[in-house]
């Protein structure tokens, strides 16, 4: 293997600050140092050093840290310098580095060096990107999470009996003749719907990771006036959208970031679906429609002051709706129809509707809790054992889901060993995907470059 380069990069956020942090990884490491710092420092010690330049000028003084390969955070050879945090300063530190025979490092290099030096699997450091990127404190405790392992220690768990099965699977197909052959079917079926129903617990928890760390979807839908643009003002304690008695006021979608007990939720408000003669409403509608495909959850508002707009609630609300998101009706403007705010189910099995006021704000913390609840991250959701996720991880979770399903159906129909093994080995491929074990140029470069510099 062809010996790697030296990089560096400024690795604290650009702009004044008290320290001022460059990181150098790489094989050069030991041989730059004497030239910048006087000396190489003794490993893993703080030593407060002069940063000099190619004149012998001093650039700044600071702490100097070397962590010698492989016990440092890439793996390789690491000197950080922690100097003090102006732009012009590092920016001469960093140009003095290069001039040594460094290169600039993209973005996510240093990370991507660890992975490749085998010092964290893919879940960990996406979990790195994940936690500085967080935008609430749910966020960032479930990336936390995933960097300390919860993620990878599941999915190792899922992939080491998944190998067991296929390595004794692939045992019977070399001795055929053996008594194993019997209840053999039974054995491996056991063993592979046992596979499955781990694999469903894990995508569960993942779905909600992933839910977590992307924000949730929620699209305010209904007919016009119902009060969709005063609901997106009161949950985003705004005043965001325009409001006025007039029906057909809102066209363009609005929408509000807004977080609930740490959850991050879009909130987007939408033009009331109804036929209009104006052009720009019709537009304004067909936004609303296609924005209400996109949603996690679609929360369709009445007034529940206007009995023709309550009479329609069971007709068809014009709008498809894909299996993956859910409704919650709404029925809004109590402080006029004098219903009692919160959670009400016509009978057991009917859809719970919330009934609240956008004007009074009565109600709104039983919409909050009911909208958690709806996409899983509510009270009752055990987020105990819970880590964040990404789209990616899914993906490869239920491709592993089908090929395990598909093993599953092979061995029930009695299919040679050979068949259910074969798909056991693909199964096993694509978990591998989710930390790295597989894994290809192509992701690898998708996932590290989304990464800030110096990281
Ligand atoms: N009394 C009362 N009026 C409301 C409530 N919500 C909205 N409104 C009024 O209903 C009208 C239409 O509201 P708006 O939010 O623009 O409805 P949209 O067309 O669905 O966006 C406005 O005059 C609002 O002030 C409510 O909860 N109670
Ligand atoms: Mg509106």
């Amino acid at each position: 293997m062809a010996e790697r380069d030296t990089i560096a990069a400024v690795a604290t956020a650009p702009g004044i600050g008290a320290v001022g942090i460059l990181r150098i990884s790489g094989p050069r490491v030991p041989e730059l140092a004497p030239a910048l710092i006087g000396a190489l420092p003794a490993p893993r010690r703080a030593h407060l050093a002069r940063f000099i330049d190619t004149d012998g000028e001093v650039i700044d003084q600071g702490l100097a840290l070397y962590f010698p390969a492989p016990r440092s955070f890439t793996g390789e050879h690491v000197l950080e310098l922690q100097g003090h945090g102006g732009p012009v300063v590092l920016d001469r530190l960093l140009a003095r580095i290069l001039s040594l025979g460094a290169r600039a490092a993209r973005p996510g290099e240093f990370t991507e060096r660890a992975f490749l030096e085998g010092k964290l699997d893919l879940t960990r450091a996406e979990a790195i990107a994940d936690l500085i990127a967080s935008g609430t404190e749910r966020q960032a405790k479930l990336a936390a999470r995933s960097l300390t392992g919860a993620f990878a220690r599941r999915v190792d768990a899922l992939l080491d009996a998944l190998t067991r099965e296929r390595a004794y699977l692939e045992a019977t197909l070399d001795f055929p003749d053996e008594e194993l052959e019997d209840g053999l079917d039974a054995r491996a079926q056991g063993a592979i719907a046992d596979l499955l129903q781990q694999l469903d617990t894990l995508l569960d928890s993942a779905r909600r990771g992933e839910r977590l760390r992307d924000g949730l979807l929620v699209v305010l839908a209904g007919p016009p006036n119902a009060g969709k643009s005063s609901l997106l003002n009161a949950l985003s304690d705004s005043d965001r959208a325009i409001v006025t008695p007039i029906p057909g006021t809102t066209r363009d979608l609005l929408h509000a970031d807004i977080d609930i007990d740490g959850t991050p939720l879009r909130v987007v408000d939408t033009a009331g679906l109804r036929l209009s003669p104006d052009p720009i409403e019709q537009e304004g509608v067909r936004r609303a429609r296609a924005q209400i495909e996109q949603a996690d959850l679609v929360l369709w508002l009445i007034d529940d002051a206007e009995t023709d707009q309550v009479s329609e609630a069971d007709a068809d609300l014009g709008i498809d709706l894909t299996p993956a998101t859910s409704l919650l009706r709404i029925r809004n403007k109590i402080d006029l129809s004098g219903r009692a705010p919160g959670r009400l189910a016509a009978s057991p099995n009917a859809a719970v509707e919330i009934a609240c006021s956008a004007t009074t704000g009565a109600g709104l913390d039983a919409l909050c809790a009911e909208l958690l609840h709806r996409v899983g991250l509510g009270d009752g959701a055990n987020m105990g054992g819970e880590f964040s996720a990404r789209r990616r991880h899914l993906d490869a979770l239920e491709r592993t889901r089908a090929h395990l399903h598909a093993a599953h159906a092979a061995s029930t129909r009695h299919q040679s060993p050979e068949l259910v093994a074969e798909d056991l080995r693909l199964a096993q491929e694509c978990l591998g995907e989710v930390t790295g074990v597989v894994s290809s140029d192509d992701l690898l470069g998708k996932i590290f470059s989304e990464f800030c510099i110096g990281k």
